[in-house]
């Protein structure tokens, strides 16, 4: 075998995205996120190979090199994106996953296509890895590739990082394929998950479904040992530092209190999804004016919602959904020159995310179920001047670590939630500062570089005891 990368990362998508050069030509440039900016440096110092998706249906794309990265695309047809990615991994494992919030699909043909396309990445990882190689596959799009590319290449170590939250054994038990999800994992040596809770459902899983023996965190399969890990997923706290000092982003914060009229700003960020109870936050701040506890002019809600899988149908049925509802609401309670909701149906660059956190007066996190959710880790990065208040689902995952600094809430609670958003109105620049100084701590101690090296040395030494649970996570 000729000598192949030593280190290798197999997730659904490449992380660079297609934009138009200076020169009008065609060019990639890094997407965003702290994903690729975490293991970006891991990458160009071991030489590593990323193989994923460039996103285009049908596009069959040599290897490329881009900012410092071997890159290696998977093709996939304009049919297996729709049953595959759409279809599997969007309409079966994300509802599934996220506590059945809507309901899943379960169709033979997605799972066909999921298998088929899984079996494509491990073949590529297979062909590529040198000898020993590290491989870190990501996310639930690829849970069959540790044990389909182990099979090919037993010489290699595999890690996989579940972004989303591992459903208890109740809801995961409806699966026609929960089998082979299972086996499918546990190709690896070592699977990480968001919370401890997640790895306890996944060990708990493996011994009712499979009859594995297991001791703590750790699954005795196929004369090898599996460990199930917790490693909770962080911001890139550097690259946030830099732009809460540049002059183009603090001169855009003033812009956008002025704009808004010097109300006081609530904001939701989020991909439009109907995990994220963006339709349960705008109701309960609606209520705020209808009950006269909120009077327009006065208070402001700036929802940000990005373009999500638009080509499935529960996105497209939310979509018309959130925008009824900001319609009736700003119909019923505000003013000529006073919306109650600005709602901006687009996606914005880091700069301009980062205005709105720092303009932000209270951030309103509300998902029915997230694995982590970053958007509420970027907001107490940004904010180190101790200003702001989070009110946190206590469904997410960030929760276990922002317990105590949070204005925690349970968003299916239309009165808690009306309650908790005015406390957190309500809330002294003192009671504000002491919050925030509780939540950065925890972010900048463990922020995404962090998450990176401590997965990747429990992959890579076995031999060093990590603790099962971090006592942070603790309930
Ligand atoms: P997501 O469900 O996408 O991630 P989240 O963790 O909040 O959710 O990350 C979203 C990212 O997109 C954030 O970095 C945010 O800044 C960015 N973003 C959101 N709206 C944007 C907009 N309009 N324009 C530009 N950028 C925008 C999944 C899981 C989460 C888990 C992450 C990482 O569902 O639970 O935290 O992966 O593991």
């Amino acid at each position: 075998m000729s000598r192949g990368s030593e280190f290798l990362v197999v997730a659904n998508r490449l992380p660079v995205d297609r934009i138009v050069g200076a020169d009008g030509e065609p060019a990639w440039r890094r997407s965003p996120g702290g994903l690729v900016s975490a293991i970006a440096p891991v990458m160009r110092r071991r030489h590593g190979t990323w193989i994923g998706w460039t996103g285009a249906p049908g596009e069959e794309l040599e290897p490329f090199e881009e900012d410092g990265m071997a890159l290696v695309p998977i093709a996939q047809s304009a049919e297996e994106v729709e049953l595959y990615y759409e279809g599997f991994s969007n309409a079966t494992l994300w509802p599934l996953y996220h506590d059945v919030v809507a309901p899943p699909v379960y169709d033979r043909a997605m799972w066909d296509a999921y298998v088929r396309v899984n079996e494509r990445f491990a073949e590529a990882a297979a062909k590529v890895a040198g000898k020993d190689a590290i491989v870190w596959v990501q996310d639930y799009q690829l849970q069959l590739v540790p044990a389909m590319l182990r099979k090919l290449r037993p010489d290699l170590r595999i890690g996989f990082f579940l972004h989303i939250p591992f459903p208890p054994l109740e809801l995961f038990w409806q699966l026609p394929w929960r089998r082979q999800i299972l086996e499918g994992l546990l190709g690896a040596d070592l699977v990480g998950f968001q919370l401890p809770g997640a790895a306890a459902n996944f060990v708990r899983l493996c011994r009712r479904l499979l009859e594995a023996r297991y001791v703590r965190h750790d699954v005795y399969w196929d004369d090898r040992i599996v460990r199930a890990r917790a490693f909770p997923i962080s911001v890139d706290v550097s690259e946030l530092n830099d732009l809460i000092e540049r002059e183009d982003v603090l001169e855009r914060v003033q812009e956008i209190r002025s704009d808004l009229g010097d109300a006081t700003i609530l904001l939701g960020v989020d991909r439009l999804d109907y995990t994220k109870g963006i339709a349960q936050r705008l109701q309960a701040f609606g209520e705020l004016f209808g009950d006269g506890d909120l009077k327009p002019g006065q208070a402001v809600f700036v929802q940000i919602a990005t373009p999500s899988r638009e080509r499935v149908e529960q996105y497209q049925l939310l979509r018309e959904d959130i925008e009824q509802q900001v319609g009736r609401i700003n119909g019923e309670y505000g003013e000529i020159g006073f919306p109650v909701i600005h709602y901006l149906h687009s996606s914005y660059d880091r700069a301009e995310l980062t205005a709105l956190y720092l303009a932000a007066d209270v951030m309103v996190v509300t998902p029915l179920r997230d694995g982590m959710n970053l958007v509420a880790k970027e907001y107490v990065a940004c904010r180190r001047d101790m200003r702001g208040a989070l009110v946190l689902s206590e469904f997410a995952g960030a929760a276990a670590e922002l317990r105590r600094g949070a204005f925690q809430v349970n968003p299916y609670d239309i009165d808690g939630l009306k309650g908790t958003i005015l406390a957190a109105l309500d809330a002294e620049p003192a009671e504000q500062a002491r919050r925030m100084r509780s939540m950065r701590r925890r972010v900048i101690e463990h922020d995404v570089d962090r998450w990176a090296r401590e997965f990747l040395s429990e992959l890579e030494n076995p031999a060093h005891p990590v603790p099962v649970t971090d006592p942070a996570l603790e309930g």
